[in-house]
């Protein structure tokens, strides 16, 4: 089994845990690695919050995740399992990804969640499936940063996906799919001009985080099987893809294209 774990410099734990046990008594606090010293500055400043979230970690969670297609002992291109990273990250908890092989489901992995489907997280000794219900624990076993969105908010964007996947299958130019794929992207793009810059306003929330993803892989299959992007008449959607996407916890987290390509190749040519 092939495993990346997700843990702090060592600048930033010294720091950390030392002011950390001074104010709240913890053991230890991991952070994610391979940032920058602002960055770092910013991960510590967060993560005094998350001490005095419900729960504390000291040890980093296990996540099952879909393994790269294209490299071995890499992440691979499930926009549902960086959903789940991205949670982690914008609440610097730390975590241990266990890559799954998704062609050839191990043993240990179906054993563990029958449905074979990824993302699956340990909490306590239960593993728990399906990106909807990870997020949702999450928030409320570590609120700090809040990222809830309000019930009215949460479907913003979200026909963006079904109508990307029926335009990426489509073989027939005029079947309408290409145009209620830009329909639900100009929806979007209004809402993000009057809200934005994120969904809920000023603060990145979960909506962003289930959106982010699907919309990575919009622009890199439709620009590789169509030569297709984002029209520059949807101004708003184009600033709030370069902010989502240039985001650390983003970058993290991020399919490599290729995987991305491989992944929906079967969709394209089936
Ligand atoms: N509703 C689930 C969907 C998860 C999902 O479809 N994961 C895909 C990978 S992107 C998977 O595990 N597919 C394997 C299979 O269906 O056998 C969630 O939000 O977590």
């Amino acid at each position: 089994m092939s495993t990346a774990r997700i843990q702090p410099t060592v600048t930033a734990a010294c720091v950390l845990s030392s002011t950390i046990k001074h104010h709240f008594g913890l053991t230890s606090l991991r952070l994610p690695t391979n940032h920058s010293a602002a960055f770092r500055r910013q991960r510590i400043k967060r993560n005094l919050t998350v001490s005095m979230s419900a729960t504390s970690v000291s040890e980093p969670l296990e996540i099952c995740v879909k393994a790269s297609l294209t490299v071995p002992d890499k992440l691979g291109d499930c926009p549902f399992c960086q959903r789940v990273l991205l949670t982690l990250e914008e609440k610097n908890l730390p975590y241990d990804m266990k890559f799954v092989d998704l062609g050839n489901k191990p043993e240990w992995f179906l054993k563990l969640n029958p449905d074979g489907k990824v993302p699956v997280i340990k909490f306590e000794e239960n593993w728990v499936s399906d990106s909807d219900v990870i997020t949702q624990a999450l928030e409320e076993k570590f609120p700090d940063p809040p990222l809830a969105i309000p019930p009215e908010k949460a479907s913003v964007g979200s026909k963006i996906f079904s109508t990307f996947i029926g335009f990426l299958k489509s073989k027939d130019p005029g079947d309408g799919t290409e145009q209620a794929l830009l329909d639900e992207l100009s929806a979007f793009n209004d809402h993000i001009k009057e809200n934005g810059p994120f969904i809920n306003g000023e603060k990145v929330s979960a909506a962003d985080l289930a959106l982010g993803p699907k919309l990575y892989h919009l622009e890199i299959a439709l620009g590789h099987y169509k030569n297709w992007s984002v029209p520059e008449s949807l101004p708003y959607i184009k600033s709030y893809l370069k902010e989502i996407f240039s985001r650390d916890s983003f970058v993290n987290t991020r399919a490599l294209p290729e995987d991305v390509i491989a992944g929906w190749r079967p969709k394209v040519m089936g």
